[in-house]
C-alpha cells in the first residue's frame, strides 16, 4: 500500500499529451489541414453519395471531350429541384457545417467557424455570398441562378461587401480580417484553400446557365472589367486554381448535401475536377 505507483504518472502525461494532440488536430479547421496528394483524376468518391452512383449520374458524358462534354452536362444538371432565397439560410447551414461545431458554418473567405444563427446584415455576422457575382447578368434573387447552392456560401459581411461583384484573379492589398484575401480596383483573390473551390463554383455555373429557364448565358472571359454583362473572370487564374486547390472532403461534402438533401444535381467539376482542362 506504501509503494508509490511509479507508471502512473508517466501514463498520465502520456494520456495528457495525446488528448492534447487530439484536441489540437480537432479544433484546425479543415481548410488549414496540409494539402493532400491530388487524388487520381478518375476519383469520384465522396463521403455520403457512392462511387457507383456518381458513375450512373454521368454515364451520358462518359467518353465526351470539350463541348460535346459542357453540353451534356448541361443537360445533366440542369434536371434539378430549386430552393428560395430565404430557403438558403438553412441550407447553407447544412452545406457549409463546421465538421468540428455542428452549431457552426464556415465562412468562405475568412475560413472562420461562426454561429449559424449569427447570420443577418450587421458587422461580424455571415450572409449569403454569391461566388458568382448576381450583377453578373443582373439574375438578382429570384429562384434560379440566385438561389443555386452551388455558388453560394457563407461569408462575413463585411469581406463579402469588400468583395461586392468583382471578377477573380491575384494580387492586389490583403483584406482586413480576411487574412490570406487579397483585392484592388477591379479584382478579388481568395485565400489559397478555397480557390479551387471558387474556381469550381464559377465554372458549374458556366455550363449550367445557358440561357434557358429565362435566365442570362453565364459565361467565363478572360477579363476583370466585365461590369453587369453576363461573364465573370479569369478563367486562366480559375484554371490554375482548380489545379492548384483540389477538392477536399468539405466541398466534396457540400456536394452530396445539395445532391442528396436540396437540388439533387452536382457540381461536375468537384467530382471530375479533370474535366475543367477538357472544357476550357
Ligand atoms: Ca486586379
Ligand atoms: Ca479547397
Ligand atoms: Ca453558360
Amino acid at each position: 500500500m506504501s509503494r508509490t505507483p511509479l507508471p502512473i504518472p508517466r501514463t498520465a502525461t502520456l494520456v495528457a499529451a495525446a488528448v492534447a494532440a487530439c484536441a489540437s488536430v480537432a479544433l484546425l479547421p479543415p481548410q488549414a489541414a496540409p494539402a493532400a496528394p491530388a487524388a487520381p483524376a478518375t476519383s469520384a468518391t465522396s463521403s455520403t453519395t457512392p462511387a457507383s452512383v456518381v458513375a450512373d449520374y454521368y454515364a451520358d458524358a462518359e467518353g465526351k471531350t470539350g463541348a460535346a462534354l459542357a453540353s451534356a452536362l448541361h443537360t445533366i444538371i440542369s434536371d434539378q429541384d430549386t430552393v428560395t432565397y430565404d430557403g438558403v439560410w438553412d441550407a447553407l447551414v447544412d452545406t457549409d457545417r463546421d465538421p468540428n461545431n455542428s452549431s457552426n458554418v464556415i465562412e468562405l473567405y475568412t475560413g472562420k467557424s461562426i454561429a449559424a444563427s449569427d447570420h443577418g446584415g450587421n458587422v461580424g455576422q455571415w450572409n449569403r455570398e454569391h461566388v458568382w457575382a448576381k450583377s453578373h447578368g443582373d439574375f438578382g434573387t429570384a429562384t434560379g441562378p440566385g438561389t443555386d447552392l452551388h455558388h453560394l456560401r457563407p461569408a462575413d459581411v463585411q469581406v463579402n461587401s469588400i468583395r461586392n461583384n468583382k471578377d477573380f484573379d491575384e494580387g492586389g492589398s490583403a483584406v482586413d480580417g480576411a487574412p490570406g484575401n487579397y483585392t484592388d480596383a477591379d479584382s478579388f483573390e481568395p485565400r489559397d484553400a478555397v480557390k479551387g473551390d471558387v474556381a469550381r463554383m464559377i465554372l458549374y455555373m458556366d455550363v449550367r446557365y445557358d440561357g434557358g429557364d429565362g435566365f442570362p448565358d453565364l459565361e467565363v472571359n478572360d477579363s476583370v472589367d466585365n461590369g453587369t454583362n453576363p461573364n465573370i473572370g479569369k478563367i486562366s487564374v480559375l484554371k490554375k486554381w482548380s489545379d492548384e486547390d483540389p477538392p477536399d472532403a468539405f466541398e466534396k461534402n457540400r456536394n452530396d448535401v445539395i445532391y442528396n438533401d436540396y437540388q439533387h444535381n452536382r457540381n461536375p467539376f468537384i467530382d471530375h475536377p479533370e474535366w475543367v482542362d477538357s472544357i476550357w
